[in-house]
C-alpha cells in the first residue's frame, strides 16, 4: 500500500553525546553491515545512501546555557542542527528519509527538519515513538542530564531546549499528536509533563491487556481521518533486550519479536510513514550482530515485506 515510487535516503548520523556510554558512533556502520539498503531494493524500493551528516565545528556552536541538567548540550547541537537542515532537504527534495543513529537526541534534528517541512505543507504530523522510554524530560526535570532523554520533549516545543536547536529549521509537534509506545521506564516528573502536555503514552501493560493491533489501529485510524502523515522513531530498546541486546540501557520485559514485527506491518497497511529514525544501536554491545540485523529486519517489514497477500485490508 506504501508507494515505491518515492525514493528512500539513508542518512548515518554518527553520534553518541546524549548518552552516557560510547559505543551507539558505530551504529550506522552497523546497521550497513546488516544490509539495509539491500534489503529496501530487494522489496522494489530506489535507495539512496547519503553517508554520515557532517558535524559543525565547535567553534560555530560556542557555548550553550540550558538550565538544570543537560550534558554536552553543545556536541549534541554540532550534529542535530545539520541534520535538521538534511532532513529538510531531503524531505524538500522528495525522498523518504531514514535516518541511522546514532543516540536518541539525533530526532531532535530529523524530526526538527521533518516538522518543517510538514508544517509548510499544511498536513498534521504525528509522531510515534517506539521505546521503553518517553524521552520527554526537560533540562530541570531530567535526572542524568543526557539528551537523548530529552528529544521528544524538544520537539513538542519545550522551550529550555530550543538553544540545541538554535535557527535551524523547526516546527512543533502538538503533543496530542504524539503517542509514545512500548514504554516502561519513565521518571516520576516526566511522567507529570507528559500527562500536562496530552501525550498519548501505550505502556506495556495495555499492550499486554489489548495486544499490539487494537492499540496501533486506534492511532493510525486517527492519522487517517486527519489526513495526516507519520514520523516514526525506533528506539532499539523497544524491543525486549533477548532478542535485541545491543543497546546502552536495556529495560527487560519489551516487545517480542513478533509484536515489533506487528507494529511495522500494520504502519505499512496504514501507508501513512514519510520518515524513519533507528536509534540507540550500541555495537559494542551486540552480540554477533543480532540487535543490527532485528532492526533490519523489521525495517524491511515497514517498506512491505511481508509472508503472503493480505485478501483483506486492515485500512479501506
Ligand atoms: N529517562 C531517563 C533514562 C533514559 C531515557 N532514555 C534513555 N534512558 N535511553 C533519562 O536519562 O532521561
Ligand atoms: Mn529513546
Ligand atoms: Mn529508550
Amino acid at each position: 500500500s506504501t508507494d515505491r515510487t518515492q525514493p528512500i535516503a539513508l542518512l548515518g548520523v554518527p553520534l553518541e553525546a546524549g548518552t552516557g556510554r560510547r559505543g551507539a558512533a558505530m551504529g550506522p556502520a552497523a546497521l550497513r553491515v546488516a544490509g539495509l539498503a539491500e534489503r529496501l531494493e530487494a522489496l522494489g524500493w530506489s535507495v539512496s545512501d547519503f553517508g554520515d551528516v557532517e558535524q559543525l565545528p565547535a567553534e560555530t556552536i560556542g557555548a550553550l546555557h540550558l538550565p538544570g541538567r543537560a550534558h554536552v548540550p553543545e556536541i549534541v547541537a554540532s550534529w542535530v542542527r545539520p541534520l535538521a537542515h538534511e532532513a529538510r532537504r531531503l524531505c524538500d527534495e522528495g525522498y523518504l528519509p531514514v535516518l541511522m543513529g546514532g543516540d536518541h537526541s539525533l530526532s531532535m534534528g530529523s524530526l526538527s527538519g521533518v516538522a518543517s517541512y510538514w508544517h509548510e505543507k499544511g498536513r498534521p504530523l504525528y509522531v510515534l515513538w517506539l521505546d521503553a522510554h518517553a524521552d520527554f524530560n526537560t533540562p530541570s526535570i531530567s535526572p542524568s542530564g543526557n539528551l537523548h532523554g530529552m528529544s521528544l520533549a524538544l520537539a513538542a516545543g519545550e522551550e529550555e531546549l530550543f538553544p540545541v536547536m538554535a535557527d535551524a529549521p523547526r516546527a512543533v509537534v502538538d503533543p496530542s499528536r504524539m503517542c509514545v509506545f512500548g514504554a516502561r521506564s519513565i521518571d516520576p516528573q516526566e511522567r507529570e509533563l507528559l500527562r500536562r502536555r496530552g501525550v498519548t503514552v501505550c505502556d506495556m501493560r495495555q499492550i499486554d491487556e489489548n495486544g499490539v493491533s487494537l492499540l496501533m489501529r486506534d492511532f493510525l485510524n486517527k492519522i487517517r481521518k486527519e489526513n495526516g502523515v507519520l514520523h516514526v522513531s525506533l528506539d532499539v530498546d523497544f524491543l525486549d533486550p533477548g532478542i535485541a541486546p545491543g543497546v546502552g540501557t536495556t529495560v527487560p520485559g519489551g516487545a517480542t519479536y513478533r509484536e515489533a514485527h506487528l507494529v511495522m506491518e500494520l504502519l505499512e497497511d496504514a501507508g501513512v510513514t514519510v520518515s524513519l529514525d533507528i536509534v540507540e544501536l550500541n555495537p559494542f554491545l551486540d552480540e554477533r550482530g543480532r540487535s543490527a540485523i532485528a532492526l533490519a529486519e523489521l525495517v524491511a517489514s515497514l517498506f512491505g515485506q511481508d509472508v503472503m497477500d493480505r485478501p483483506t485490508q486492515a485500512f479501506a
